[in-house]
């Protein structure tokens, strides 16, 4: 398993505001949210980024994003939406390199992002 926050945010190592959890994945408020109700969702299972993915973890992925309606859903955002964001890299802003979904809701989302 490589060593990022995330991973040490699974192990319990760094604590964390978390609000699900199965076999398979985690979700955790964002240290430096960006909206109202910012949550990441993360598998498990480490992978660096979405530009690593292959069709071997598609089911993996497809389960990720089940996961990541279902925690919104759960955190009451259905109704009003809210918007699944995953970066990769520098131009897409990624920090952290273990793929995670992006929950951000509770208020309008500008399009595009800035
Ligand atoms: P990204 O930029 O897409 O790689 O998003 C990484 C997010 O991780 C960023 O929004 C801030 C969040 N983050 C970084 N370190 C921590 C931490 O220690 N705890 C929590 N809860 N979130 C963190």
């Amino acid at each position: 398993m490589a060593d990022t926050i995330f991973s040490r945010i699974m192990a319990r190592e760094i604590s964390a505001d978390i609000v699900f959890e199965d076999d398979d994945a985690l979700a955790f408020r964002d240290i430096d949210a960006k909206a109202p109700t910012h949550v990441l969702v993360i598998p498990k299972r480490h992978i660096a980024t979405v530009a690593d993915a292959s069709h071997e973890n598609a089911a993996m992925l497809g389960s990720l994003l089940v996961t990541a309606a279902r925690v919104a859903s759960d955190l009451g955002l259905s109704e009003d939406g809210y918007r699944l964001v995953i970066n990769h890299g520098r131009d897409g802003g990624q920090t952290v390199e273990h793929l995670h979904i992006h929950i951000l809701g509770g208020r309008p989302m500008a399009w595009p992002p800035g």
